[in-house]
């Protein structure tokens, strides 16, 4: 694929990148997203699971889900487009990821600096002492409890609940001082998350979008490409490198 030269140069001339990345880069290792065609919502509601009111109602069904989604995530591995962004802190002085997906899939492609919005699957809590668990749970007594006899609960993020501030601040702050940011296979409708793009947008960063099909914010960005974030990435980082070499 040959790039807009003006886009190498500019990647080339930049220090600081963002990948801020949605379900869709996770999409080519197997894991469905949340609104695509086979997307787990279409037979749940979000709002309907991902919350803590259903979670106290009925845990065993909410367990059910996040077990079901931990296998299909232990089964899938890193792909091109996780891979090409990992690659990418050997090219640019300061790469930042932000994500909104709790698969850890980032980390595990190499990402050094990653903020997750939206929790990580493989990190648990008491909702009463707030004990952290990181081990496997042991589900042979049904839902897992702490020895305080608090439930457990996956710690991400559910609807109507506040994101970690840490990782948000660092977010906005990247978002906010960063010379490239790229938005990764995410329809940009959940918020706060989404408005990051509007922050780096606000602050005169350069807004590239990869993504198979049009999102809320395509009209705000400077360049979009409609294909495979495996491909575009990491055919992306390939002519940099080739050009820093010429
Ligand atoms: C909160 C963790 C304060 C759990 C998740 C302002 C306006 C409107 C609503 C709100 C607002 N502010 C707050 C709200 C409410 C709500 C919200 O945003 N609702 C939406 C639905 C309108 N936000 C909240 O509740 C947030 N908390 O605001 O707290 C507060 C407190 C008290 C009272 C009031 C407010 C918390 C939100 C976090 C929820 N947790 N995940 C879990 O995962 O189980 S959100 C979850 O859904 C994901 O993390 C992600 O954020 C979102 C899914 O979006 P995407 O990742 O983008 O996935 P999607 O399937 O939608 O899109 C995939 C894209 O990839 C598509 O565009 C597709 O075309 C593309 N694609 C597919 N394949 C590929 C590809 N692209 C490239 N290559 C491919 N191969
Ligand atoms: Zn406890």
């Amino acid at each position: 694929m040959q790039f807009d030269k003006n886009l190498i140069e500019k990647l080339k001339e930049s220090k600081s990148v963002v990948f801020f990345t949605g379900a869709g880069i996770s999409a080519e290792s197997g894991i469905p997203t949340f609104r695509g065609k086979d997307g787990i919502w279409n037979k749940l509601k979000p709002e309907e699971l991902a919350n803590f009111d259903s979670f106290l109602k009925n845990p065993e069904l909410i367990w059910e889900w996040y077990s079901h989604r931990k296998k299909i995530i232990h089964e899938s591995k890193p792909n091109a487009g996780h891979i090409a962004i990992a690659e990418a802190q050997n090219i640019f002085t300061e790469v930042t990821v932000v994500t909104q997906n709790i698969d850890n899939l980032h980390r595990r492609a190499g990402s050094k600096t990653v903020y997750e919005l939206h929790g990580n699957i493989e990190r648990n809590y008491c909702i009463k002492c707030k004990t952290f668990y990181s081990e496997e749970l042991d589900f042979s007594k049904g839902v897992p409890k702490c020895k305080c006899g608090g439930l457990i609960r996956p710690d991400v993020v559910w609807f109507g609940e506040y994101l970690p501030e840490d990782q948000f601040d660092a977010a906005e702050k990247a978002a906010r001082t960063c010379d490239v940011f790229f938005i990764v296979g995410t329809s940009a409708v959940v918020y706060p998350a989404a408005s990051l793009v509007f922050i780096a947008k606000q602050n005169g960063a350069y807004l590239v979008e990869v993504n198979i099909e049009k999102t809320e914010i395509s009209e705000i960005v400077d360049l979009s490409f409609y294909e495979p974030s495996g491909k575009i990435l990491s055919e992306l980082m390939k002519d940099i490198r080739t050009s820093q070499t010429t």
